[in-house]
Parts: C-alpha cells; sequence; structure tokens
C-alpha cells in the first residue's frame, strides 16, 4: 500500500460556543464527531471568532465557551485522539481569513441564507463579520486540509462556498487546499422546533419549549416533547405534510436506531401521547450519562485547560503548514 493510501481521511469542524447546546447540534453534528474518531483523523474546535458576530455579553462568553468545551468532552469528544481546541487561540484562523475574504466574491456572500436570516433578527447590528462569516469558516476547514466536514444540513451552503473559494484559489495558484466534503447524517440533519417544525430547532428560538438543551433535566425534556406540536392525523406514520411527527421520528429514529417502518410499526394503533412520551424518554435516557459526565469535568478547569492548549499547539503546527504554503504562492515573502 503506497503511503497516500494508508492516510487516513482527515476531519474538521466545529461549532460556536454561543449558549446551550442544543438536541440539533447533538444530533446533526456532535454524535458523528464522536462516531468519526476512530476512523478518522479528526481534528475538531469550539468557533469563538465566529461568535462575535454577534454582540455578547464578555463575562457570559468566558463561561460559555468552558461550559461548551466541558459539554463538548462529556458527549465523547477525545482530546487524546482528536485535538479540539479553541479557535481564538490558533492566529491562522483570522490571518487566513483575511487572505480568502480578498478571493471571495461580495455577490456570492450575498447569497448565504444564514446571512440573510441573522441579518433579519440582529437588524441593528449588520456588521461586516456577519457578512464576511463564511471566509473565517473556510479558514478553518481548509487550514487542515480537510476531506470531511460533519455538520448539520444548515451548513451545506457554507461548505459550498468553502470548495468554491478553495477551487478558485487552486485554479490561481496550482494545488494548495484540499476541496472538502460535507458530511451531513442520514436522519436528524436538520432537528426542526418541536413549537414550531417548519423552522429549525435554534437557540434562538424564542419559544423556550420548542428547543431541547443537552443540558435540559429529565423531567423538563420529557415536558418539551409532551408539548411538542403535531397534527389531527393522529397516526405515526412519516408523510408530507406531517412536519411535527416527521420530526420527532427522525429523532426517535437518530437515537435508537430504528428505521421509520419499525417506528411505525412500534406505535401503531397507539396515539400521539405515547409517542411523545417514548421520544422524549429515549432522549433523557441518551443524555443522562453525558450530563453526569459534564458535572464532573466543568469544574476541573486544569484537566480542561490542559486539554484544550494541547489541542491548540497542534492545531498550530498543522495549519502554519497550510497558512505558509498559500502566502506564498500569492507572493508574501515569508519571515
Ligand atoms: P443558531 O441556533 O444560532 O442558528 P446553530 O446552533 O445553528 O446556531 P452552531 O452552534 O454553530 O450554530 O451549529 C453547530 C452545528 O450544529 C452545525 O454543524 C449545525 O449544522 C448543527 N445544527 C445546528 N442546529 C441544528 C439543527 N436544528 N438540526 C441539525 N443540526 C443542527
Ligand atoms: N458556521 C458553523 C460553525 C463553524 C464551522 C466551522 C462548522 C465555524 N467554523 C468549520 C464546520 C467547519 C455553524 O454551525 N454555525
Amino acid at each position: 500500500m503506497t503511503e497516500q493510501t494508508e492516510r487516513k481521511k482527515r476531519v474538521f469542524s466545529a461549532v460556536q460556543p454561543s449558549g446551550g447546546v442544543t438536541l440539533g447540534n447533538y444530533l446533526g453534528a456532535l454524535k458523528n464527531w464522536v462516531k468519526m474518531q476512530d476512523e478518522f483523523d479528526c481534528i475538531y474546535a469550539l468557533a469563538d471568532l465566529h461568535t462575535i458576530t454577534v454582540r455578547q455579553e464578555p463575562a457570559k462568553m468566558r463561561s460559555n465557551i468552558l461550559d461548551a468545551y466541558a459539554l463538548f468532552l462529556a458527549c465523547g469528544v477525545n482530546p487524546e485522539k482528536s485535538p479540539f481546541f479553541i479557535q481564538s487561540h490558533v492566529n491562522t484562523h483570522a490571518q487566513l481569513a483575511w487572505i480568502l475574504n480578498c478571493y471571495t466574491q461580495f455577490g456570492e456572500l450575498s447569497r448565504m441564507t444564514q446571512f440573510k436570516d441573522k441579518s433579519q433578527k440582529h437588524a441593528d447590528n449588520v456588521n461586516a463579520g456577519l457578512f464576511t462569516y463564511p471566509a473565517l469558516m473556510a479558514a478553518d476547514i481548509l487550514l487542515y486540509q480537510a476531506d470531511m466536514v460533519p455538520v448539520g444540513a444548515d451548513q451545506r451552503q457554507h461548505l459550498e462556498i468553502t470548495r468554491d473559494v478553495a477551487q478558485r484559489f487552486n485554479g490561481i495558484y496550482g494545488n494548495v487546499f484540499k476541496i472538502p466534503e460535507a458530511y451531513v447524517p442520514k436522519t436528524a440533519a436538520r432537528v426542526m422546533s418541536l413549537q414550531d417544525p417548519q423552522n429549525k430547532m435554534s437557540k434562538s428560538d424564542t419559544n423556550i419549549n420548542g428547543c431541547v438543551y443537552i443540558l435540559d433535566p429529565p423531567e423538563t425534556i420529557i415536558k418539551k416533547f409532551k408539548r411538542a406540536v403535531t397534527d389531527s392525523d393522529a397516526c405515526v406514520r412519516y408523510a408530507d405534510g406531517k412536519d411535527g411527527i416527521n420530526n420527532l421520528m427522525g429523532i426517535y429514529s437518530s437515537i435508537t436506531g430504528k428505521s421509520f417502518a419499525d417506528i411505525e410499526s412500534e406505535f401503531a394503533g397507539k396515539g400521539y401521547g405515547d409517542f411523545k412520551q417514548a421520544v422524549g424518554e429515549a432522549v433523557a435516557e441518551e443524555l443522562r450519562p453525558i450530563q453526569q459526565r459534564y458535572k464532573e469535568i466543568r469544574d476541573d478547569k486544569q484537566y480542561l485547560e490542559a486539554c484544550y492548549k494541547r489541542s491548540a499547539e497542534f492545531a498550530q503546527s498543522i495549519s502554519q503548514r497550510t497558512l505558509d504554503k498559500a502566502m506564498k504562492k500569492i507572493g508574501f515573502i515569508l519571515k
């Protein structure tokens, strides 16, 4: 076997530490992060630089970052296997982001649905960072020559622009960046709000019952599922127009591994009440050990610090190689 075929594929992903981690983040992205660790060469990050595109309160931002870091470890991200760092600790990200800004077109950034959504939600602060956010995300990914990027379906468009920018850059300068692929789960790639199942489950949901957080107590989780919006069909089956039930089936399937057909027969003749209870319990059970482990590690600041510092050193050295290569090709004089 040649060295090339022996090399494990590289995986990179990041999540913004901007408040509680949701069931959507967990099923759409995090579960795959954990699963991919054995088979692939994974590098993960908390995208703290991305969070300031929306105004943050300093003390809250600090605790959000440590909370998210500890929670991801509790979910099974293992920094011994997969470096897991804090984006702002590795200066190559901001540097390559500036460069990629100059290879990204105004027109393509204007088409980003996340920009359109977020600029509507934060109409008083439509800053340039919010607009150029995809260039920073592209830098995150391209610095590590990632083959695959595990994300939820809402990030596909950002992956597309990353690929376009990388191809454009390679077209001018030769093969500098690996062209990455999105890795989106088959079920629960887009977990919807429990209260408004036509919209994605999001921490910025104004109705708190719409969004389940990984750290919600089991009773709260079960209550939120009991209140989930469904329809008047009263039959557990996957079909067009049954957004609420389809969403619950996706969540249940993702957690239990059961197919939609299995779920339909399991609940044949039963009402929505039973189904909602079962989904709530399955989610609460899945999250129980994570919550326990989180309690154990959150206050161990020394351990957390050792993990993120070591990870940042590793990430710095890998990413510096790509940054240097890109800068040299452009015509910068390296120091
Ligand atoms: P916001 O709620 O403010 O839109 P977000 O949760 O989408 O933020 P991130 O925390 O950066 O933003 O998302 C992290 C990861 O979770 C991404 O890979 C994203 O695709 C995934 N994700 C987020 N929400 C969902 C969802 N409802 N269903 C599936 N995956 C999701
Ligand atoms: N924009 C992403 C978070 C993110 C990311 C990344 C995801 C920042 N950098 C690099 C994958 C790869 C989001 O989920 N909102």
